[in-house]
């Protein structure tokens, strides 16, 4: 593969978001271009696009209240924060109201772009926008934007990224170019896939979710690409690193 130096602008921004939300799948959209099954996200996934001149990279911090408190580590010196609201969740919507409202507060994102996605717009019965703004009940400022999406058809992203390198402070930095390779995308999506049919192996034994099977997925969300897994009667997970 030729690599050549080139500079570009980065951005690096927090997805947050009550779980089920979107994010992770709002994230591998962004990515790869398609709709990737998705697990509940036990940790971060993290990954680096391009959208015109700008690289972005957002981290996808999810995993429920237990890991919440570790979230904090992750938001010093980034550049924005994107919040994904799940348009079809009324019941929740007071619930991703309160978040909403913590997370505006950081100090860490003070005077920094905050960009709200309503997510999962393809969806007919979805609640209009202005039942979202009224529920989020937000502030209406420069700094904050509600823009509507969907990660299953990809509606609404380009103008949301517009949006984010249009507000964001982004710094440039100098990297080594790789020419865009389909099979690597491919190869992506093949282990995402992978990892899920080996998840799905070890709630099948261990019935529902625990301490092992958090561990478990744990392992199979850090093995090195093309590992094997063992999976013991007790769920817990060998990986088998490959050669
Ligand atoms: N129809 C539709 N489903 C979506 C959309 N975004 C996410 N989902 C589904 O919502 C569920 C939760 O998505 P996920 O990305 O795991 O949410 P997360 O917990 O915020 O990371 C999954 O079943 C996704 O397939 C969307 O835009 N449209
Ligand atoms: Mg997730």
């Amino acid at each position: 593969m030729k690599k050549q130096p080139k500079t570009v602008k980065a951005i690096t921004a927090i997805l947050q978001g009550l779980d089920a939300s979107g994010k992770t799948s709002l994230l591998y959209r962004l990515k790869l271009g398609e709709t990737v099954t998705t697990i509940p996200t036990i940790g971060f996934n993290v990954e680096t696009f391009s959208h015109k001149d700008f690289s972005i990279t957002l981290w996808d911090l999810g995993g429920g209240d237990k890991i919440k408190p570790l979230w904090r580590h992750y938001y010093p010196g980034k550049d924005a924060m994107i919040y994904v609201v799940n348009s079809l969740d009324s019941d929740r919507l007071p619930e991703a109201k309160d978040e909403l409202k913590r997370l505006l507060e950081l100090d860490e994102f003070a005077g920094k772009p905050f960009l709200i996605l309503a997510n999962k717009r393809d969806v007919p019965g979805a609640m209009n926008l202005q039942q979202i703004r009224e529920g989020l009940d937000f502030p209406n400022c420069e700094r904050v934007c509600m823009i509507e999406c969907s990660a299953a058809t990809g509606q609404g992203l380009v103008e949301a990224m517009d949006w984010l390198v249009g507000h964001a402070h982004h710094t440039v930095e100098t990297v080594e170019e790789e020419k865009e390779h389909p099979e690597e995308k491919k190869e992506i999506a093949e282990v995402m896939r992978q990892r899920l049919e080996t998840v799905k192996e070890v709630v099948k034994v261990l019935g529902v979710a625990g301490s092992a099977l958090t561990e478990g997925v744990n392992k199979i969300l850090e093995a090195p690409k093309g590992s094997k897994y063992e999976i013991a009667e007790d769920g817990k997970v060998t990986v088998i690193p490959p050669k």
